[in-house]
C-alpha cells in the first residue's frame, strides 16, 4: 500500500501523527513539504495544514484522527489511563514554549526552509500571528525560567520513562511533542525524569529531537 505522511519537521502536531507509526512499527514515507508551499496541501485537503496523510491516492488529516485511523489498525498501543494533571500541565506550557521556539524554529535548518522564500514565508506568517521575533527574543530569560519551573513540576508525573502513566496512553502523543520542540531551545534543564522520558520516548516512537540545534 502506498502511504505517506506530509509534514515539517518543526510541527508538534506533525510528531504526533509519526509518533503512532513509530509506536506500532508501522513503515511510512515522511514527505516535507516546502512552507510557502500551499497548492499542496490545499490540493490534498482543501487547506493548508499538515499532517496529512496519503493512503492510495486518499487524503486525511488532522494530527489525531491520523492517530486514530492507524492505532486502529491490528493491536492497539495506546491502552493506558490518561492522566488530567498532564493534560493540565500541558495547558499551562503552551505559551511560553510557542514565544521561545517559534524564532529558533524560522532560523533552524529544516527541510521545510530549504529555500528563503519558503523561510521568509513562515516568519512572515508567525510573526503576523503572535508578534515580532526580535520583541520575543528580548524577554527570553523569563519565560525560559519559566519553562524549566514547569519541567520541575512534570518531573514528578513521569511514571516511567517508557511512558508518562506508565503503561502508553494519548498522554505520550500530546507531551513528547511538546518536550521536543523544547529542545530546540538553549538553557532548557529537563529533570533527569523528564529527559530519560524525552530520550526513551524519541527511540521508541522513532522521532529525533531537535538538540542539535538548540540556539
Ligand atoms: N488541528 C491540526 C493542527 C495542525 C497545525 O496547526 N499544523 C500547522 C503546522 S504546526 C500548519 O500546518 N499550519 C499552517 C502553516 O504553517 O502555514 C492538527 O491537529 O493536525
Amino acid at each position: 500500500m502506498t502511504r505517506r505522511l506530509y509534514i515539517y519537521d518543526h510541527c508538534p502536531f506533525c510528531v504526533k501523527a509519526r509518533m503512532i507509526f513509530g509506536l506500532k512499527r508501522i513503515p511510512i514515507e515522511l514527505v516535507v513539504l516546502l512552507n510557502d508551499d500551499e497548492a499542496g496541501p490545499v490540493r490534498m485537503v482543501g487547506k493548508k495544514m499538515v499532517p496529512i496523510l496519503e493512503e492510495e491516492g486518499r487524503y486525511l488529516g488532522e494530527s489525531m484522527d491520523i492517530v486514530a485511523r492507524i492505532e486502529g489498525e491490528g493491536e492497539p498501543v495506546l491502552t493506558g489511563p490518561t492522566n488530567p494533571a498532564v493534560s493540565a500541565w500541558l495547558g499551562k506550557i503552551g505559551a511560553p514554549l510557542y514565544r521561545l521556539f517559534l524564532p529558533r524554529a524560522a532560523a533552524a535548518p529544516l527541510p521545510e526552509f530549504a529555500t528563503t522564500a519558503a523561510r521568509a514565508y513562515f516568519i512572515r506568517n508567525k510573526e503576523n500571528a503572535a508578534h515580532p521575533f526580535g520583541e520575543i527574543l528580548k524577554d527570553g530569560a523569563v519565560f525560559l525560567e519559566e519553562i524549566n519551573g514547569l519541567l520541575r513540576e512534570l518531573a514528578g508525573m513521569v511514571r516511567s520513562a517508557e511512558a508518562v502513566n506508565g503503561v502508553l496512553s494519548v498522554d505520550d502523543i500530546h507531551l513528547f511533542p511538546v518536550l521536543r520542540s523544547l529542545s530546540i531551545i538553549r538553557g532548557i534543564v529537563f529533570p533527569p525524569e523528564v529527559e530519560a522520558y524525552r530520550q526513551a520516548m524519541s527511540v521508541r516512537a522513532n522521532v529525533g529531537l531537535l538538540d542539535d540545534l538548540a540556539a
